[in-house]
């Protein structure tokens, strides 16, 4: 499980200038984080634009990044969708491909029982080898991981840790309490990087790691070395930034993406209905894009 132990970031959709999935783009980006020394890749999740994508787009994502960092990177793929036929799917697909674990969310749209949440993980556990991790995120799914079924799911020794990004840090102090030392939780919210690492997160995956990835593996080493006032310190720069990247029209992800082509990596922009950064607001991106560089430096 030390291969999941670090910065991990959640992995763009990548796109050519006509919004179709590119490998050129997809590969540079795996790149480019390999490059930057990122421990692993999130693939296919909500920063991959999951829910806008089929499943043919989907496929192809996750081989073109096994194909660039496979071997290279601990490789974790996202297979949550619609209907478990599909998540399936991808999870035999992923498994094929040498992906090192899979990942879901729970069911969306219809709320359903918890008794359906279970039975949707453990198939795509049953579906393939890979180990599991649980994403647990109810700002986008509505649904927030109860204690009970955290304690059934883990059970099943496939399931090897949580994605947690709801909010309050004491949800990962409890989930590393019940997981117990060999069971990975992984931070969520960005924001509460260090906070999330202190409580009990071993690791993180998180969504704006890939537009500012130096300023997470410091982050990332202050804590690991109990440098706690610099931990602080980079986490606010951290959090400025974040707030900054979020308050541009379009959203988060089409922010990100502006910053990345100032920082050398095209992949394109995000796909409706997300919209993108447009007017004066894309002037805006270039502060962000330097102000990230001061912070680094
Ligand atoms: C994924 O699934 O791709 C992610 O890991 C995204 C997780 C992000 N949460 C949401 C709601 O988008 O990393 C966070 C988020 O981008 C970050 O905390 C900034 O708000």
């Amino acid at each position: 499980n030390e291969k999941f132990k670090g910065i991990i970031p959640a992995f763009y959709a990548c796109y050519d200038e006509a919004g179709v999935v590119s490998e050129e783009r997809t590969k540079a980006l795996s790149l480019y984080l390999l490059e930057k020394g990122v421990k692993g890749l999130y693939v296919g999740g909500s920063s991959g634009e999951c829910i806008y994508q089929n499943l043919e787009e989907r496929k192809a994502t996750l081989k073109f990044v096994a194909e660039s960092v496979g071997g290279k990177l601990a490789l974790i793929a996202h297979v949550g969708a619609p209907s478990t036929r599909e998540s399936v799917e991808l999870a035999k697909y992923a498994a094929e491909l040498g992906y090192d674990a899979l990942s879901a969310i729970p069911p969306i749209y219809f709320k359903l029982p918890e008794s359906s949440i279970y039975r949707y993980w453990t198939d795509i556990i049953e579906a393939s080898e890979l180990p599991f991790i649980i994403y647990n995120i109810p700002q986008t799914t509505g649904y927030n991981l109860s204690l009970n079924l955290f304690a059934k799911m883990i059970e099943n020794k496939k399931v090897i840790g949580v994605k947690n990004s709801s909010m309050p840090v004491l949800d990962i102090e409890r989930f590393k309490a019940a997981g117990g030392e060999d069971f990975i939780v992984f931070n969520g919210p960005d924001e509460q990087y260090v906070a999330g690492r202190l409580i009990g997160a071993d690791s993180g995956i998180g969504g704006t790691y890939a537009a500012m990835p130096e300023l997470y593996l410091k982050a990332e080493e202050y804590v690991a070395t109990g440098n706690f006032a610099k931990a602080r310190s980079i986490q606010k720069d951290i959090n400025n930034l974040i707030i900054a990247l979020c308050s541009l029209n379009g959203n988060m992800y089409s922010a990100i993406k502006e910053v990345l082509k100032l920082r050398g990596v095209n992949v394109g922009s995000v796909r409706a209905p997300l919209e993108p950064v447009t007017g004066a607001d894309l002037d805006k991106v270039a502060a962000i894009k330097d102000q990230i560089d001061a912070t680094i430096a």
